[in-house]
Parts: C-alpha cells; structure tokens; sequence
C-alpha cells in the first residue's frame, strides 16, 4: 500500500465535530455454552444487530495461525500483492472499496468461501500464493461457518420458529453465496496531519448478507451506530468473535432484527488485522420474512426478491446507502 502525502489524508479523514462516540462497555457477550443463549442471541439482535461470542469452540490456534499468514501476505511487495488483483469484486484491494468511488484506509483480500462459484481469479490467488496461507483459510473459515451455523440454530429457538436449521441451511447448502474478506488497517502516516480527526478505514455501512462472524487482532477501531444515533467503539478481543445481523436477515425478520451500521477507523499507532466470514444465501433463494414472523395483521414490509437481485443493487450503491430502500413496500 502506497503511503500517502499529507493533503491526499483528507480524502480519508472526517472532520473532528462528529456525533460523540461511547465505549461500548455494555455490549451483548454471548456465552454458547449458556442455556439462555438462545434468548439472549435474540435480544442482542433486537436491540444492537450486534453481540460478541465467547466459548464458541474456534481453537485460537486457527485464529492465530491464519493471522500471522495474513501479516506474511500484507507484507509482501506492492507488485506481489497487485498480481492478485484488482478485485473483481475477489482478490486484492487497496484503498478502493467496491466499484463506485468509496475509499478507505485499507488493503484488503476478498474470497469466495464456495469452490462451486469461484472465478479463475479466486483459485489463482489461492495456487499463486502458498499452501501454507490456503490451508490456514480453509481450517479457518470451516471452523467459523460450523460456529456460524451454531448460533443460527440458537436464533431460531429463540425465536421460536422451525425447522431449527430454517436460518443456518442457507449457509450450509453447497451454493450458498458467502465469502470471506481479510483487512489490513495500516496505521496512519502522519497523526500530527489529522489533527485530532479520524482516519477511516472502511466507512460506515450495513452488510448485505445474513450474518457476518468477525475476529481482529488486539487493534480497536470497530465502531457501531447505536439505536439512539450515537457511534459506539467496540473493545478489541482477539479470542473472541463479533457478529451482526445482515440486510437479509434484518427481512427474513420483517425487520425484528436491525442490520447493523458500522465502520472502522485506522489506529495511529497499530496495525489492524481483521477477517471476516460474510454467510449468504443461494443467489437463486427467495428473501422474504419467514411467515412465522409475520404476525396476522401484519404484513410483510418488503417487496419480494432474490438474493441475486439484492446483490446486484447493492454493487450499483456507495458504501453508506440504504440499500434496503429500494425493496421497501411503499
Ligand atoms: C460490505 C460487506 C462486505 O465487505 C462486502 C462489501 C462489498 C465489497 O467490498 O466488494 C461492497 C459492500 C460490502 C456493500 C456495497 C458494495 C459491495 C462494496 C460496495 C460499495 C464484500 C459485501 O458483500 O458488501
């Protein structure tokens, strides 16, 4: 990643008068050997779209080892990391998120997790790179999907609705349309140029799928918007996972479940590495609020669509928009 001069840092920083932003002390912890789990998932969700996970059963040895891959990859040349890009939306990206326009302080690797629907591309980055980094991904991503799939189960007890695999098949069907995202937040050049303000690294934004599991290293910089419009900053914990609700799930609720906004800042000191298993559906499946959670006068609020349509808008969007707008019954 090219280090910038210091005007071009405006093109990423916001201005220091922001809405305040809280430590987010009280966030939901979600204990998975609990009994109340189940309920305690729905709560989160209802009133955060956000919870961390803990005894989730991921060995940390997984969680480290494909850190420490990640670190080798970022730290290859410039010209190394480009051969696997430009993102297609799959590959290797820097500071350019998505076709239209965003950018953050960021270098990124996306994958997709099904070999099914993986592009040229994606199985290139994969061969071209190491065994060492492949295998370190797959024992990854199969252990963070199993856990995924866990706490699917547990929504939907919680919620009451079954078959309890109604939510988690999606992600378990060998065409589910997920994919797997690895971040690097190189800390900021030149603090004294921010003068006070904050270096995004990914602005702010929902995501489109139904659920996404996410582990950073020991670095801070997640932050969530809150019910009441206020951001609040999430305390890094590299042994446990971060997870929140997608656009799709927040339909498949009929709203119940909030998708979540957030965004990530760049540390002025730190690198900050994340990874992030993004769960969707089929493209081919129908996204629509499950009718037992569409009480009898209550009607769906969304248009009918597919998981397919839906991705392909969200492509046609900038990063903050409302994607959900266009599928809103009027
Ligand atoms: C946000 C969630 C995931 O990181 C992602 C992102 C995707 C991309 O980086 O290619 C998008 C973004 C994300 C939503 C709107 C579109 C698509 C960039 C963008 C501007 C991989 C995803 O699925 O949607």
């Amino acid at each position: 990643m090219v280090v910038l001069s210091q005007p071009a840092l405006d093109h990423f920083s916001l201005p220091k008068a922001c809405k305040p932003t809280s430590l987010l002390c009280g966030i939901p912890v979600i204990d998975l050997a609990d009994p109340e789990a189940k309920n305690l998932i729905v709560k989160a969700c209802e009133e955060y779209g956000f919870f961390k996970v803990v005894n989730h059963g991921v060995p940390l040895e997984f969680m480290t080892r494909l850190e420490a891959e990640a670190v080798k990859f970022f730290s290859l040349p410039q010209s190394a990391k480009d051969n696997v890009g430009p993102p297609d939306p799959f590959g290797y990206g820097s500071k350019r998120i998505g076709p239209n326009g965003d950018v953050g302080w960021i270098e990124y690797l996306l994958l997709n997790t099904n070999s099914q629907i993986s592009s040229h591309k994606h199985l290139a980055i994969f061969q071209e790179y190491s065994q060492n980094f492949r295998s370190a991904v797959d024992e990854y991503v199969l252990a963070v999907k199993k856990m995924a799939y866990q706490v699917l189960e547990l929504m939907a007890d919680g919620l009451r609705i079954e078959p309890r695999n109604v939510l988690s098949r999606l992600l378990k069907d060998d065409k589910s349309d997920s994919c797997f995202r690895l971040n690097h937040y190189p800390p900021c050049p030149d603090s004294q140029a921010l003068n006070g303000r904050n270096l995004v690294g990914f602005g702010e934004h929902t995501d489109p799928q139904i659920i996404s599991v996410l582990r950073s290293n020991n670095t801070s910089g997640l932050q969530i918007l809150l019910k009441d419009g206020t951001w609040a900053s999430v305390p890094s914990d590299h042994t446990s996972f971060f997870l929140n609700v997608g656009d799709a799930l927040q339909v498949m609720t009929n709203g119940r479940f909030k998708s979540v906004k957030h965004r990530v800042f760049a540390d002025t000191n730190k690198s900050r590495i994340s990874m992030i298993y993004f769960g969707g559906p089929p493209l081919s499946e129908k996204i629509a609020p499950l009718p037992k959670l569409v009480e009898k006068e209550e009607e769906s609020l969304y248009k009918e669509f597919t998981w397919c349509e839906y991705k392909k808008s969200a492509y046609k969007s900038r990063l903050a928009d409302y994607r959900l707008g266009h599928f809103e019954k009027t």
